[in-house]
């Protein structure tokens, strides 16, 4: 059924008036480490579409250096600038705008799909928001709640231990340790024998090359502490991870590997669909190709779950329309901690919050958490201002 109304949906113009393009620095509470890379600080691009004096934003989550794939803020303003000149100047068009028109623009451009990303929640936001239809009802989300995994960066085991006892306070009992070559099997064994949680991931963020032997036994090795491994290898060994998963008992599991419907295609056919995908909206160009993954996906039965690239509230929201959806989020848990726990302040009026792991479901509010302009005027300027309204 979700399936129809989304068609539906991407066919409806919305008539737009203009569009803001903004970059926003909200200060960070702690460094986050992963194999790559550390996040210091995270500016990323904010997207607003306006229609008849209301807004739709969407965050465009790249990270500052491009260490997790190949964008950055830079890139990201570039695509996002022709794409929104692009949508400008469509002749004839006039000011009316349909998902497919957009999606069409989109497709013509190669990659960059995290920029790509925020449009495409900018036009769902607005959506929601004049049509009065929640981003869960979109979706099709069925749960009430979803249970929440606690991504922890690269660091000591006193760094570590602080945050699993933190997590451990909100009744989070699925740990994610970041983890890279020399640093791996160590840390998930003290985990494992300090604090016995209920479920350990290790992500190695692409940094363990498949054609090293070392490499390969350190994986190996730390497979015996870890109930699934996310992206051991480089993005494009599809075979390798394949391999991997018919090697351990852990689950193997792939996040920069999967950028289209195509790549979760292949890597269901090469493993048999036994390799679970992490899908992150951004990651994959927004709310629409979500959707669409976690449909086709489901009739493989393919594990499917949601993870985060340090998004606020207003990015996070359309992760948790997706991880609430019945194919998603089952055996595998969310990495959706709130923002809270990167930012000292969120992008939103409201945040999200955990109980006993869990986060709760808002079915009611079509966005149920908009963007504080205050907020976005005072952590935001402006890259560029955007007429839809033919001259
Ligand atoms: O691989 O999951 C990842 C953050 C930056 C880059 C890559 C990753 C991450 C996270 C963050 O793990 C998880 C979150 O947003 O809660
Ligand atoms: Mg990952």
């Amino acid at each position: 059924m979700s399936a129809i109304s989304l068609e539906k949906i991407t066919r409806f113009a919305l008539p737009i008036d203009s569009a803001i393009l903004w970059h926003v620095d909200l200060p960070m509470k702690k460094p986050f480490r992963i194999s790559t890379g550390e996040v210091k600080s995270k500016p990323f691009l904010v997207v607003e579409l306006i229609s008849d004096g209301v807004s739709g934003f969407g965050e465009a989550a790249v990270l500052p250096e491009p260490f997790y794939n190949s964008e950055d803020p830079q890139i990201a303003h570039h695509v996002l600038d022709l794409l929104l000149k692009k949508l400008s100047n469509r002749s004839g068009a006039g000011r009316l705008l349909s998902h497919s028109d957009l999606a069409s623009l989109m497709n013509s451009f190669k990659g960059n799909f995290i920029a790509k990303s925020a449009l495409d929640f900018a036009f769902f936001y607005l959506y929601a928001k004049l049509n009065e239809l929640p981003l869960t009802k979109i979706a099709g989300s069925k749960k009430e709640s979803i249970p929440v995994q606690e991504s922890i960066g690269i660091g000591t085991e006193k760094e570590v231990s602080s945050y699993v006892e933190s997590a451990y306070s909100r009744g989070i009992r699925s740990i994610k340790l970041k983890i890279m070559p020399g640093h791996s099997y160590k840390i998930a064994k003290f985990v494992r024998d300090s604090f016995s949680p209920k479920f350990i991931s290790v992500d190695a963020n692409a940094s363990f090359n498949p054609r090293d032997p070392s490499h390969l036994s350190e994986i190996m090795k730390t497979s015996e502490f870890a109930d699934e491994i996310e992206q051991p290898f480089f993005p494009k060994n599809l075979l390798s991870h394949a391999k991997l998963a018919r090697d351990v008992s852990s689950i193997v599991s792939l996040d920069e590997s999967i950028e289209t419907l195509d790549d979760a295609f292949d890597i269901a056919e090469l493993s048999d669909s036994k390799i679970a995908i992490n899908i992150k909206p951004p990651r994959i160009g927004g709310f629409y190709n979500s959707i669409l993954l976690v449909n086709e996906m489901k009739k493989l039965g393919v594990e499917l779950f949601v993870g985060g690239l340090l998004e606020t509230s207003l990015g996070r929201q359309f992760n948790l329309s997706i991880a609430s959806m019945d194919a998603v989020c089952n055996k595998l848990t969310a990495d959706c901690s709130p923002a809270s726990d990167f930012y000292t302040m969120d992008l939103t009026k409201k945040s999200f919050d955990i109980t006993n792991g869990r986060i709760f479901v808002d079915y009611k509010s079509p966005v149920p958490y908009e963007v504080d302009v205050s907020i976005l005027k005072k952590y935001g300027k402006k890259l560029g201002s955007y007429s839809f309204v033919s001259q």
